[in-house]
This record gives C-alpha cells, structure tokens and sequence, in this order.
C-alpha cells in the first residue's frame, strides 16, 4: 500500500511542470550591516553590540494565493550571551528596518506581520527565559500584543544552520512556522483585511539586531514555491548549485 502511495504521489508531482526562476542576489534588496558571504549566506548581523540588517526580497507576494518560503538561518553561536534573534516579517513597504537591538528590526513597521525567533529574554516585554517564537502584528514586540505566542523552543544559538518554513494556507487563512521540520508556530487571522488593510500584495524579508549583547545573524536560501501546491519541493539533491543560485522559485 505504501508502494502505490509512493507511486501516486510521485506521479502527482511529476505532472506539475516546475517553471524554474532561478532568483539571483540582486532579487534582494540587503539593508544595515547586511552582506554576502563566501558561501552566499547573507550575514544580517556580525558579533558585535548595536549591529542590524535586513534583507528583502523585491518581488511582492499575494496573500490572495498559497504560498511556503523554506529557508535556512543561523542565529549564533553563543546561547546564555547571545542577542537579540531575527524576525521574518510581511509589510507592503520594502527596504524598511525597525528598531535595532530588543526591537529586532521589527519593532516599529506598520503595518506588518513578524514572526519573531527571539533569542534574548527582555523581561520588561513578556520574554520568556528560553528562545521563543511569536507571530506580531505591526511592530509590537511587547508579547501582550501577541497574535500568538510567545512558543518556548530549544536552544537555536547552537552554531548550525536550522531550516525555516513560512506557510500561508489563504483557503483557511493560516500562517504557520516549521522549524527543523517540525510545526512550532501557527495563527488563523485575516491578514489582508485585519492588518494590510485590504491590500493582499506585500513584501517578505528577514531582519535581525544585537543590543548590549550579541550574536551572528545569517540567512540563506534554498528555495521558494509560490502557488499550488504549496509544499511540493524538489529535493536539496536537485537544487541549483549554491555558487550560482541563492534560491529557486517554483511556480504553476
Ligand atoms: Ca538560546
Ligand atoms: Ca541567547
Ligand atoms: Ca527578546
């Protein structure tokens, strides 16, 4: 039974043409202290106090359609000393970056939804101890204002790479978050209405910040599927080679 499942899903798949658009690092627009390294990461933020940057990707995305961005993101290396986390965030304006430090580069942009993958407990904001996620709603970081959250996690500040997922199911209007896999996060809102004011078109980046404490701060992409189905991804085996590509974008 497996095996028919197997072939099912494999004929499914392979019955999608897969339109590859190859983005390039110029289809980001890098802010603050953001660059491109070596290994085409960007570094949003190096180990040291008051950094922050932002990237942005150029093209809008429509919240009207299904989408899922998996990238990857290291946040550091040092986990008890270690500041301030990243945030993915939507907002209809590009190249914008919030207050730096517990603001994470988020604080401040309206309107804008923000995931929060925050590393550094500030008290004062409802922070618990351990790393933490949260889904925001027009730069509040304070977790009163919460859409949900705050959702404790294990350690991120290991010195590896972990894979993010943003998924957005419009059908059933829900936003949810995979980490290594596995779902942490989610929130059922009307995003188009409730936040962007009826626009569906918005922009999508990451921005990440240190304060009096610090940490490394990187992204890097391995791919982007836009339309339906929103999770059939091509395998790492099949992906474009790093030295020339930062992401692959799928679409039907
Ligand atoms: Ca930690
Ligand atoms: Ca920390
Ligand atoms: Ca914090």
């Amino acid at each position: 039974m497996n095996r028919i499942l197997l072939i099912c899903f494999l004929l499914f798949v392979a019955t999608f043409p897969s339109m590859a658009q190859q983005p390039f690092v110029d289809d980001f627009t890098l802010s603050g202290d953001t660059y491109l390294t070596e290994e085409y990461c960007f570094r949003l933020t190096e180990e040291r106090p008051y950094a922050s940057g932002s990237i942005w990707y150029k093209r809008p995305v429509s919240l009207a359609k299904p989408f899922a961005i998996e990238l990857t993101i290291m946040v550091g290396c040092e986990d008890e000393a270690g500041a301030d986390g990243m945030v993915f965030a939507f907002t209809p304006q590009a190249n914008r970056l919030g207050y730096v430090g517990e603001g994470i580069g988020f604080a401040g942009l309206v309107p804008s939804v923000g995931i929060e993958i925050d590393t550094w407990c500030n008290e004062h904001l409802g922070d618990p101890a351990e790393d933490h996620l949260a889904i925001m709603l027009n730069g509040r970081i304070g977790h009163w204002a919460n859409l949900v959250g705050p959702v404790v996690i294990p350690n991120l500040e290991d010195c590896r790479r972990h894979s993010l997922i943003v998924r957005w199911q419009p059908e059933i209007q829900r936003l949810s978050v995979l980490i290594d896999g596995v779902e942490r996060i989610s929130a059922q809102h009307d995003l188009i209405n409730q936040v962007f004011g009826g626009n569906d078109k918005v922009y999508w980046g990451m921005t990440a910040a240190t304060g009096r404490y610090y940490n490394y701060h990187e992204v890097c992409f391995d791919r982007i599927s836009l339309g339906e189905p929103p999770m059939n991804f091509p395998q790492q085996e099949d992906l474009p080679s790093p030295t020339r590509y930062l992401a692959s974008a799928w679409s039907w």
